[in-house]
Order: structure tokens, then sequence, then C-alpha cells
């Protein structure tokens, strides 16, 4: 497996309903590393850029107007698979057909209160951290477990 970094945001509903640490947990006890973690409140223009591929679609207004709305938790986690693994530990887009046991299963019940954001490819992943983050924000570091989460 290749270590890898994604990108993972606590959405502005997720930390108004006091899930930060809860959502940490899931993946901290999973096994992956936390390299990044700030509390932002967003630009438009970030929100704008960071939800780009969705420009043209009937809920990019109030998607941007929402991730604006409230601070978010911006976050890069480190680990084998880490960017197709946390999609799954995050669960479907729509919280209603997202399965228990993931967050939006979990915790989520309305498709615009989804909680939660993942990188959902590798070069997203890229792209968004160097959106985020600035290279001095992020930690390179080696967990003491690491012997015990990974051969
Ligand atoms: P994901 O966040 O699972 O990667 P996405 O990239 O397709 O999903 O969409 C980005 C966000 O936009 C999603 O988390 C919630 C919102 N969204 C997507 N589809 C929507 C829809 N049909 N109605 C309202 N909001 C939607
Ligand atoms: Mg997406």
């Amino acid at each position: 497996m290749v270590l890898e970094r994604t990108f993972i945001a606590i959405k502005p509903d997720g930390v108004q309903r006091g899930l930060v640490g809860e959502i940490i947990c899931r993946f901290e006890s999973k096994g992956f590393t936390l390299v990044g973690l700030k509390l932002v409140q967003v630009s438009r223009e970030l929100a704008e850029q960071h939800y780009g591929v969705h420009r043209e679609r009937p809920f990019f207004s109030g998607l941007v107007e929402f991730i604006i709305s409230a601070p978010l938790v911006a976050m890069v986690w480190e680990g084998d698979g880490v960017v197709a693994s946390a999609r799954k530990i995050i669960g479907a887009t729509n919280p209603l057909t997202a399965e228990p046991g993931t967050i939006r299963g979990d915790f989520g019940v309305n498709i615009g209160r989804n909680l939660i954001h993942g990188s959902d490819a590798i070069e997203t992943a890229n792209s968004e951290i160097a959106l985020w983050f600035l290279d001095e924000e992020l930690v390179s570091w080696q967990p003491s477990l690491s012997g015990w989460i990974r051969e």
C-alpha cells in the first residue's frame, strides 16, 4: 500500500452539532494519522474554489452559503489507502442512504447537511490539500504506535 494523504472537512453542521470529537475519533481509531488541523471561517472565494466542479449544479449557491455560514474544521489525514478508505468511513453523499456505521449514515438525514467532506481521488486530495493548507501547516510525524498499526 502507498502512504497517501487526504483532505477532510467537518462542515459547519458537524461543528455546530458538537460532532468534531466523534468524527476525529473515527479516523484516529481506524489507525490514520492526523497531519493537519484547523478551525476555519471560510471565505466565499475559497468555498467557490473548493466546490468549483459543482459550479453549474442547481445546489451550488446553497452549498456555498452553507459552507461559509459558520466555522468548519479542515484536516489532512495520512495513511495506507486513506483517500478511498476515508470515503467509506464517511459514507454515501445522501445520509438517508448512507450505511449505518458510516459518519453520514449514523448522524445525518439530509443531503444538504451531510456533515463532512472527503476528497474523492488522490489527485483531488492533492489539489484540495494545497488549496486549504500551507506547506508549513502540515506536520510529518511518525506515531509511536505505527508498528502496531502497519507492518
Ligand atoms: P460528496 O460530498 O459525497 O463528494 P458531491 O461531491 O457529489 O458529494 O457533492 C458535494 C456536496 O454537494 C455534497 O456533500 C452535498 C451537496 N450535494 C450534492 N448533491 C446534492 C443534491 N442533489 N442536492 C443538494 N445538495 C447536494
Ligand atoms: Mg465530492
